[in-house]
This record gives structure tokens, C-alpha cells and sequence, in this order.
């Protein structure tokens, strides 16, 4: 049995970081094996149901009011035209279905425009997924009552970079939402974006919060920043390839049973890079054309890949 731990120290992280990469890969797709079968991945597709004009300052982001990026603000979705999405996600073969708005939180009455499609959704016979900003413990409620399977939430970097990337919330506000929704009994999706400026003892320190958190998220993202022009951080260091797949190797470790999700940035890496992840632990990634604002691979493309890798796409509900 493995055993789910939730007192990593800081300098344990630190030190499988340091591992020798082979050393690492070899010990975290050990764990992988013994948690889930090696040869499949989830997919979820993303739908931006309201996209531009979010009063945060999150540096990263295309869809702050605070950045010139060109980007047309649109107001909430209608529900029958999300719906079609949903189906057209579901016919190319996705099991989950993420809806996004660019909101700091929502308001109660925007809520209640959702709810329609995640009940929506969830009729089709797919996992449903919302990111919405932050949350009160009510309208956690709310979105269990209404069917919700999973809130995304991610915390993007590590506490101590934090205040380098949004200065409109603080990472405790982060954690506050993520604990309204455990306390939901909704499923967490929380993970980071590599790539706003941190080093690996930031990156250690981002893993160390989430496993560290009353119970592990049962999903995790980790996103290569997608550089967006108009931004603060639009011409910043990428991560090294090494340092990306490193990451999620810890992440793997360090939450065995949790899905890691090869998130954002997948349009920037090669075949291998993406084989070396799998390796390394990811298991679910984001399929379809568009991410929320920006592109993803096409399906044919992440088709052929599987193909190539003898990767099957994880059929609904059997994790
Ligand atoms: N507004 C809500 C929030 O921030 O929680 C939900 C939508 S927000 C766009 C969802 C997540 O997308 C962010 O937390 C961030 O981790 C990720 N993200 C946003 N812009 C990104 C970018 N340019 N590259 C990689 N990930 C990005
Ligand atoms: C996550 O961790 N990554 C997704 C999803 N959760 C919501 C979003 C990626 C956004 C990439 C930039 C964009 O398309 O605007
Ligand atoms: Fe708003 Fe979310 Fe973008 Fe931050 S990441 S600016 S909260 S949409």
C-alpha cells in the first residue's frame, strides 16, 4: 500500500530535485506503476465561458484588465451554446469538460447562470469541471448540489514567489478556496504554471503546499508558462525541459494516487518531451484545439502521438 503523506519538508522536496535525472524518472515511474496502469491518460477538454476583463493582475494571464493583450472581452456564454461545445468535446473523445471564466470570484447570480451547464454537461455523461476564481464555502455548496465533479484552482507558484506573479490576492486566499472545496467534498484540481520567474526551490516549495494540503488534489495540473504578449511576463526565461519534467516527476512522488496533468505549453515541446512526462508520471492532459485563450495541439496530432506511444485515452470513471 502506498502510503499518502502530508509532512513533506522543504529540503526533502529539494533533495529529490537534486536526484540524478535517471535516478529520479526511474524511481518516479516506479511509483507510477504501482498507482495507475502506465499506458493510459485522461482527457479533458477547456471552454472559456467568459473570457477578458478580470480585475486580477495575475502576470502570466492574457485575460487581465490590466494588460494590453488584444484580447476582445466577452460576456458569459449562453448554456445551449456551451452545451454544443461540451457535445463536440465528448464526440472527438474527451471524458471531462472544463469551463473557465475570467472572474476574481463569482457572484452569486453569475453562479446560478452556471449551474445550468454543469447540469448540462453531466446529463451528456461527462465529468465536469469549473475554474471560477474564488470561492465562499456556500457557493462551494452550491456547485456540489448542482453536480459538480471538480473545481480547478491552481496556485500557481510557490508562496514565496507569489507576490512576484498576482498582488490582487494572496496565496492564502488560494488555499482558503481549495479548502471550502474539500469541505464541498468536490473534487480539487490544483497545480502551478512553470516558468513565472522561480527557481527550483520555488518549484519544490509549490509541491510541498499542495501535497501538504488536508488531502492531495486529485488532480494536478502543471502548465508551461504560454508566454502572452502584452503581459509582464511576456518575454520571461522558460523552464529548462530537464527542470519541467523534474517537476513533474516530484509531483509524482510526492502524490502517488493523484492525476498530473501535462497542462499548458504543450504546442512548444516535441514528441519526446511529451513521451519523457508520461514517463515521468503525467497522466491526463487538455485536448482539443484551444486551451482557454490560446492554442493546444490539434486532436489529429495528439492521436498520432498516443498511437506512436501505444497511450490509450483513459475510458469515464475508471481511474
Ligand atoms: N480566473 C480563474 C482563476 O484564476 O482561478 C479561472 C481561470 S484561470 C485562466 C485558470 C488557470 O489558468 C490559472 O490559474 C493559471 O494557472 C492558468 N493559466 C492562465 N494563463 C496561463 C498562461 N498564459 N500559461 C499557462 N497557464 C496559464
Ligand atoms: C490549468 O491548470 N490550465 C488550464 C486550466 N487549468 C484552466 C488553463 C491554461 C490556460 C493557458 C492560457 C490560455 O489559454 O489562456
Ligand atoms: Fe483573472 Fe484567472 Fe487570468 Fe488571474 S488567471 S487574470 S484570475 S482569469
Amino acid at each position: 500500500m502506498t502510503q499518502l503523506r502530508h509532512d513533506w519538508r522543504l529540503d526533502e522536496v529539494e533533495n529529490l530535485f537534486s536526484m540524478p535525472f535517471n535516478d529520479l524518472l526511474f524511481k518516479s515511474h516506479t511509483i507510477h506503476r504501482d498507482n495507475f496502469d502506465p499506458n493510459y491518460v485522461q482527457v479533458s477538454s477547456l471552454l472559456n465561458i467568459k473570457t477578458g476583463a478580470c480585475p486580477e493582475d495575475c502576470s502570466y494571464c492574457s485575460q487581465s484588465s490590466k494588460y494590453d493583450t488584444g484580447l476582445e472581452r466577452e460576456k458569459l456564454m449562453e448554456v445551449d451554446a456551451v452545451l454544443k461545445q461540451a457535445q463536440e468535446a465528448k464526440d472527438k473523445g474527451a471524458t471531462r469538460f472544463c469551463m473557465g471564466a475570467a472572474w476574481r470570484n463569482p457572484t452569486d447570480k453569475s453562479l446560478d447562470k452556471v449551474i445550468p451547464m454543469i447540469q448540462g454537461v453531466k446529463a451528456m455523461g461527462m465529468e465536469t469541471c469549473v475554474t471560477l476564481g474564488m470561492l465562499s464555502q456556500q457557493q462551494a455548496f452550491a456547485l456540489k448540489e448542482a453536480g459538480l465533479d471538480y473545481y480547478n484552482h491552481n496556485i500557481d507558484t510557490s508562496e514565496e514567489n507569489y507576490s512576484n506573479v498576482i498582488t490582487t490576492r494572496s496565496f492564502q486566499d488560494r488555499l482558503d478556496t481549495l479548502e471550502s472545496v474539500q469541505n464541498a467534498d468536490i473534487h480539487v484540481c490544483s497545480g502551478g504554471i512553470l516558468g513565472l520567474g522561480e527557481g527550483q526551490t520555488d518549484r519544490a516549495s509549490m509541491l510541498r503546499s499542495l501535497a501538504n494540503l488536508a488531502q492531495h488534489p486529485d488532480s494536478v495540473p502543471l502548465n508551461l508558462l504560454v508566454p502572452i504578449p502584452g503581459t509582464p511576463f511576456e518575454a520571461i526565461e522558460p523552464p529548462t525541459e530537464s527542470e519541467f519534467v523534474r517537476t513533474i516527476a516530484v509531483a509524482r512522488i510526492m502524490m502517488p494516487k493523484s492525476v498530473v496533468r501535462l497542462s499548458a505549453g504543450r504546442t512548444e515541446m516535441g514528441e519526446a518531451m511529451q513521451a519523457l512526462c508520461f514517463f515521468a508520471g503525467a497522466n491526463s492532459i487538455f485536448y482539443g484545439e484551444q486551451l482557454l485563450t490560446t492554442d493546444n495541439p490539434d486532436t489529429d496530432t495528439d492521436q498520432m502521438l498516443f498511437e506512436k506511444l501505444g497511450i490509450n485515452r483513459q475510458p469515464l470513471n475508471t481511474h
